[in-house]
């Protein structure tokens, strides 16, 4: 055959998979933004999760999705659909790749701890809804909370609660923001310091649930706190609409018991029931505000014996984990991690149980509402509930940690089960898009497995997590795709995408940092005694001063303006040896002191490739 007669011949064929490829890019052009798999198309099902999930270069995914990374002390950003990894917020650890920890400011708002564990990230609302502008996250190790601004996606402000011990049950964010919860997980003796041996568990140890204010600016402060017996107090959530006003926690070990030698999980598993705590957060602000509370630690805690008619316990089977308030505000949802049933309260009914003093008994001065008087179903979803989220048809998902699927069920009579997914696996939170808000998405599900056994390359013994994402806008859920974490993700929330706009640079104008400079001229050193303070500029490809001259034993402040006004223009400024490394975006400051201890040369550079010259971007820390 000759060349001319090839291509005559195949010529058709080559139009026809050209045109397909098209179709195909076009296709799923079109489809990707909106994603989820269509089904009649007649296409397979992996055909069908593909074009979902593919987000085409240059294309934005529709969602945000912050998963926390646990004892990695960070939160996660990904894109939904695409599940891509987009960006890392460094939280409670120091993160040397936005030389978080490093400056002097982020090393004091992270204090003593070079670690926490980031549980449940809660994203500010108002009326009941994302507003974009911040992302609270609590540290399950230290009794911490912090806040990350939604405009630069920084830590702005990591709050440490007197009296808590382990805030689990945190970041659940009331619908306006006013307050956002904390609580603790491990009672101890109250105030922290105290000493009592564990065989006085169920007489010295305590718990504390407390409430934490948000100024308009986002600045979080402690409202007030709440002595509660020795329980652990886990999951939370806000009420809203019909349940507004109220804080949920459930809690585990009402056996108040912790006996050396014989597993917690034996003895904090006898009783059938334990409870959800509920709390009325006005009429706690108010008690604190009418002088009811006592200083504890320097905190105002209250005792429920102040609060009659606002703190009630709900009896929950059985050793109940999650706590999730559906869009109405009425149903309230908890599941017991060995039961295999998720039930359902009716907050109308609890309210008039509370009016009525409609109470089964009454621990510690806290009384417990009557289960039949509140109870409205109890839905067979299946072995191990953990945590329920929402879609915006009525339908609630029920994550099976034992039995490693989630199950769909419906929101009302007959309160029944209508689909059911396996997932790889034992699931522990899942998320819906916009799912704990009074309007949510539904659309999106992501799966947050605890053990992923192996569906991915093999690195080696330790594996990581897997985030499984599942189509959600049909009768019938659909798995689209697997991703993998660092560890490790617990609770994750999404975000529609055009509810952020966050800002491109640091405006010169918006910079209010006394030290920054933006010229050649107020480059300078100053001598003050044994303090040798530098105003220094980055911009590209040089460092203003290129050569800094100390002595030995001189305590050092390098204050470095990136004088950029270009997006994505850092620079970073790292001095060998000397254990610095700070990264600075256009148009921000930043300081970092520290001791000149080591005599000799040590070269600084830039760290951000920055330009074709970058490399050329460093100069001399040099110590007499
Ligand atoms: S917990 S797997 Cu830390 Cu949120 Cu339930
Ligand atoms: Cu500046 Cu590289």
């Amino acid at each position: 055959m000759n060349k001319g007669r090839v291509i005559k011949k195949f010529l058709p064929l080559v139009v026809i998979i050209l045109a397909g490829a098209i179709l195909f890019v076009s296709c799923a052009k079109e489809k990707a933004p909106r994603g989820r798999a269509g089904g009649a198309s007649g296409r397979s099902d992996i055909v069908e999760a593909a074009l979902a999930t593919y987000v085409p270069p240059g294309d934005l995914d529709e969602y945000y999705l912050f998963y926390s990374g646990g004892h990695s002390g960070q939160i996660f950003v990904a894109g939904v659909p695409s599940m891509r990894h987009i960006s890392t917020i460094p939280v409670f650890t120091p993160y040397p790749g936005t030389g978080y920890g490093f400056d002097d400011e982020t090393k004091a708002m992270l204090g003593e701890y070079t670690w926490g564990d980031s549980h449940h990230p809660g994203p500010s609302e108002t009326n009941g809804d994302y507003d974009g502008r911040w992302l609270f996250i609590n540290d399950n190790a230290q009794g911490r909370i912090a806040r990350i601004d939604l405009g630069d996606f920084k830590t702005k402000q990591i709050l440490k609660v007197p009296n808590i011990s382990a805030n689990h049950g945190s970041s659940f964010v009331t619908p306006n923001t006013e307050y956002i919860t904390m609580a603790t997980r491990m009672s101890v003796p109250i105030p922290l310091g105290t000493y009592a041996d564990v065989s006085e568990y169920a007489e010295k140890y305590n718990g504390i649930i407390a409430g934490i204010k948000v100024a308009d600016d986002g600045e979080m402060s402690l409202g007030w706190e709440i002595l509660v017996p020795p329980f652990n107090y886990d999951l939370g959530d806000a009420g809203k609409l019909v349940s507004e006003g109220w804080l949920f926690w459930t809690c585990y070990n009402s056996e108040r018991e912790f006996i050396e030698g014989v597993k917690l999980e034996v003895t904090a598993s006898q009783r059938d029931k334990d409870f959800v705590l509920a709390v009325n957060w006005r009429d706690a602000e108010k008690a604190v505000k009418d002088g009811k509370a006592q200083m504890i630690d320097g905190a105002p805690v209250l005792m429920p014996a102040d609060l009659p008619g606002s703190i009630v316990f709900i009896p929950l089977a059985k050793s109940p984990h999650g706590v999730d308030v559906a869009p109405s505000g009425k149903w309230i949802i908890g599941s017991g991690k060995l039961s295999p049933t998720t039930t359902v309260f009716n907050w109308e009914k609890a309210l008039a149980a509370i009016e009525a003093e409609d109470f089964e008994a009454v621990v510690d001065d806290i009384p417990v509402l009557r289960y039949e008087a509140v109870m409205e179903a109890e839905v067979p979803v299946g072995l191990g509930p953990l945590h329920t989220q929402f879609d915006g048809k009525g339908f609630a998902y029920t994550s099976l940690f034992v039995e490693s699927s989630i199950a769909k069920w419906r929101v009302g009579e007959p309160w029944d089960v209508v689909d059911k997914i396996p997932v790889a696996y034992n699931v522990g939170h899942l998320v819906t898009a916009e799912g704990e808000t009074v309007n949510p998405d539904g659309n999106y599900l992501v799966s947050l497995n605890k053990l992923s056994k192996g569906r991915h390359l093999s690195v080696g013994p330790s594996i990581p997590e897997s985030a499984q994402l599942i189509d959600i806008s049909g009768e019938k859920m659909k798995l689209l795709y697997d991703a993998f974490t660092e560890p490790e993700p617990h609770y994750a929330v999404m975000i529609k995408a055009d509810k952020l706009s966050p800002y491109e640079v640091y405006k010169k104008d918006k910079n209010t940092n006394p030290n920054a400079i933006w010229s050649d001229e107020e480059v300078r050193v100053e001598r003050n005694g044994k303090k040798v303070e530098v105003w220094m500029m980055a911009v590209r490809s040089f460092f203003a001063p290129d050569v800094i001259r100390v002595n030995k034993g001189d305590e050092v402040t390098l204050h470095i303006t990136n004088i950029e006004q270009t997006r994505d223009e850092l620079h970073g400024l790292a001095i060998n040896d000397y254990n610095i490394n700070i990264v600075i975006d256009p148009g921000e400051t930043k300081s970092v002191t520290f001791t000149a201890n080591k005599a000799g040369v040590y070269a600084f550079y830039c760290t951000n490739f920055c330009s074709a010259l970058h490399q050329e971007m460093q100069g001399y820390f040099l110590v007499k």
